[in-house]
Formats: structure tokens, sequence, C-alpha cells
């Protein structure tokens, strides 16, 4: 019996999440250079989300598509796929004062909302997270910016930890408006919203200032 307990105690102090071993075998699998350039690695993130890393079924996810729109809609994973993605390289940066520059895979936030309708004229778009998080920006950033939203960081899939399925390129704007596990869009015209740590004081503008930016302005 007490063999049986040291042996279960063993086990469950030796394996480690499923989920960080998920981490583990993205990273060995990611790229790390992108035409000439080298790549941070996607274990450079420092973990501080508000409730630490979620989980998402993907069988069960839907994106949410609300507001200011012909219909609302409830996407599936696939669904969202479907729509025209790009690659792009680009820095995260935290206002802790780490970055990360990775190479993003995501399809074009605006071709999706128009693809659902969205009205042209909403001034904001807010964003809402599994955890509980959101944070907003407005419809001309994302449109002048050409925003995506991401479902691969690296040529790998994001992992849980990263956002999956879907973290936002907030090119430019501080890490807080990189809003990961999107479950849901919402077209506005409420300039006002502020996300989760806008309310708790930081700007909502979130511009990162150009002398932290690269040579292409990320
Ligand atoms: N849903 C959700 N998205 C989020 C956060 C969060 O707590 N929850 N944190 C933000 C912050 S402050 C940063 S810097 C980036 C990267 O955070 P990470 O290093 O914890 O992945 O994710 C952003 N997106
Ligand atoms: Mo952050």
């Amino acid at each position: 019996m007490k063999w049986l307990l040291i042996f279960g105690l063993l086990l469950a102090g030796c394996a480690p999440s499923t989920d960080s071993e998920a981490l583990q075998a993205a990273a060995e699998a990611q790229v790390l250079d992108y035409k000439g350039e080298k790549l941070d690695s996607i274990l450079k993130f420092r973990e501080n989300s508000i409730k630490g890393p979620q989980y998402i079924n993907i069988d069960t996810y839907s994106l949410k598509i609300s507001g200011l729109i012909s219909e609302e809609v409830n996407l599936t994973y696939e669904e969202v796929l479907t729509t025209r993605s790009s690659e792009r390289l680009v820095t995260l940066h935290c206002v802790e004062g780490w970055d990360v520059k990775l190479l993003w895979e995501g399809i074009h936030l605006t071709d999706l909302l128009e693809a659902y309708g969205a009205d042209k004229e909403a001034s904001t778009i807010i964003f809402y997270a599994y955890d509980g998080y959101s944070t907003a920006m407005p419809y001309d950033f994302i449109k002048e910016n050409d925003i995506l939203l991401a479902y691969k960081m690296n040529g790998v899939d994001l992992p849980a930890e990263r956002g999956f399925p879907f973290q936002l390129v907030a090119q430019t704007k501080y890490g807080y408006k990189w809003i990961k596990w999107v479950t849901e869009i919402e077209v506005s015209n409420n300039v006002d919203y502020l996300g989760f740590w806008e309310q708790r004081g930081y700007t909502n503008n979130a511009q990162v200032p150009a002398s932290r930016l690269d040579g292409n302005g990320y």
C-alpha cells in the first residue's frame, strides 16, 4: 500500500501536464527563421494571463460575431479558417518591458467582419475571451493596419498557453491588446469601452513608442 502511494506520488510529480508537453512539442516543430530573419522562440513569453492558461476544446468552441452586423453568427474553428489568410513578422511588446518577434499566420479580420455584414461605419471592435478578458480598438485601426487574427505562430498551431485557437495580432499596440482565446467579436459604436487592463489604468490607445518598434514599424 505504502509503495503504491509512493508510486502514485512519483507519477503525479514527474508527469508534467500534457499541455506543457504539447507546448514543448510545438517549440520543437516551430520555424526560427523567416526569409533570413531570426525569430524568437514561442517559449520566450512570460505567462501572466489573468487566470493562467486556458485549454479550449475545439469540438465545442465557437467564435461569436455580434453587435452591428446583419445577423449574429457562431462560427466553428474550421469556418473561421476558410477566410483568406496571410503570414506577417510582428513583435509583441508587453508593457512589462519584454518582447517576442514571431511569424504569425492569421485571417484578415476585416474580411471576416465584412463577410458577416459588419456595419462599415461602426467605430469600435470589442473582443472577449474565454477567461473573461476583453479589449477593444477602433475599427479604422483594424482596417488601416489589416489586422490579423492568428491561428499559427512560427509555423505551428497556437499552443493552448499562447491563445489557441485565436490570438489577435495587434501590431504596434502593447501586448494587452493581443487578446488570446478569443470567443466573441462585437461590432460596436461604443468608443468608450475599456477592456480588462484598460479599466485598471493602462491607456486605451496602447501605442508602443516608436523607439521600441523594429525597422518595419512593428
Ligand atoms: N485572454 C487573454 N488574453 C491576453 C491576456 C490575458 O490575460 N487573457 N494577457 C495579455 C497580455 S498583458 C500580454 S503581454 C499578451 C501575452 O501574454 P502571455 O505572455 O501571458 O502569453 O497576451 C495578452 N492577451
Ligand atoms: Mo502584457
